[in-house]
């Protein structure tokens, strides 16, 4: 198999935080590998894919789900929390009120995904525009810490640690995965098995949906 068929698992993401903090363009960086100094805002919800490797002869196809960060589009983007099993959190690192929401954004999409797994990944954006920085990298990761999740910062304009925070969000969510600590479920597409695993997890997913297993902290309602 090859292409976009050959994968063992896919992982559905959405990615949450105020308005112009860098969603998309931390989304295109990844996906295509371009910048843009002056995107459109996001309307209602985008959706984009793209295959990793979380370890060696392990693909995942990563369905990535940017949402609008402006306020009139929440009961939009309120959808797509429920089949998501990682949330990246995205703040701006040279606007603090920004770094004050996420707090926000965490709490609805806890309420949104239960009773559902999920793993979360804090982002903070734009670490190129250094000078104007306005959240410590100290902030970011005390916040982080507190809530038991990972933390990382990013520019999508220089690429830097782009790539790494998506491997390190789909690691952590396969570790989860191999370690039983989430499920694929039937009704629940947050993971799915890919055409190369699906006959082995066929069984095992009607196994556990009457079996939810207990969630680590810095998951959904810890
Ligand atoms: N310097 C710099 N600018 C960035 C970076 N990421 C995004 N921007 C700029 O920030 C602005 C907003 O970026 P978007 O990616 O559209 O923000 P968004 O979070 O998707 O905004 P909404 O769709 O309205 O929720 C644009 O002018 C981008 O060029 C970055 O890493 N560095
Ligand atoms: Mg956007």
């Amino acid at each position: 198999m090859d292409g976009m068929y050959n994968y063992d698992y896919q992982f559905r993401l959405i990615v949450v935080g105020d308005s112009t903090v860098g969603k998309s363009s931390l989304l295109r960086n990844f996906c295509e590998g371009v910048f843009s100094q002056d995107p459109d805002p996001t309307v209602g919800v985008d959706f984009n894919v793209r295959i990793i490797e979380v370890k060696s002869g392990v693909k995942v196809k990563l369905q990535l789900w940017d949402t609008a960060g402006q306020e009139r589009f929440k009961s939009i983007t309120r959808a797509y929390y429920r089949n998501s099993v990682g949330v990246l959190l995205i703040y701006d690192t040279t606007n603090y009120v920004s770094f004050t929401h996420v707090t926000n954004w965490l709490n609805e999409a806890r309420t949104q995904i239960q009773p559902y797994q999920c793993v979360f990944l804090l982002v903070g954006t734009k670490i190129d525009r250094e000078s104007e920085r306005q959240v410590t990298t100290e902030e970011g990761k005390a916040f982080a810490d507190f809530h038991n999740i990972s933390f990382i910062e990013t520019s999508s304009k220089s690429s830097l640690y782009v790539q790494e925070a998506f491997t390190l969000i789909a690691r952590e969510i396969y570790d989860m995965l191999i370690e039983g600590r989430i499920h694929v479920q039937n009704g629940w597409d947050g993971v799915k098995a890919g055409p190369k695993t699906a006959n082995t997890h066929q069984k095992q997913s009607i196994d556990v949906v009457q079996n939810i297993q207990p969630r680590r902290s810095g998951c959904c309602s810890s």
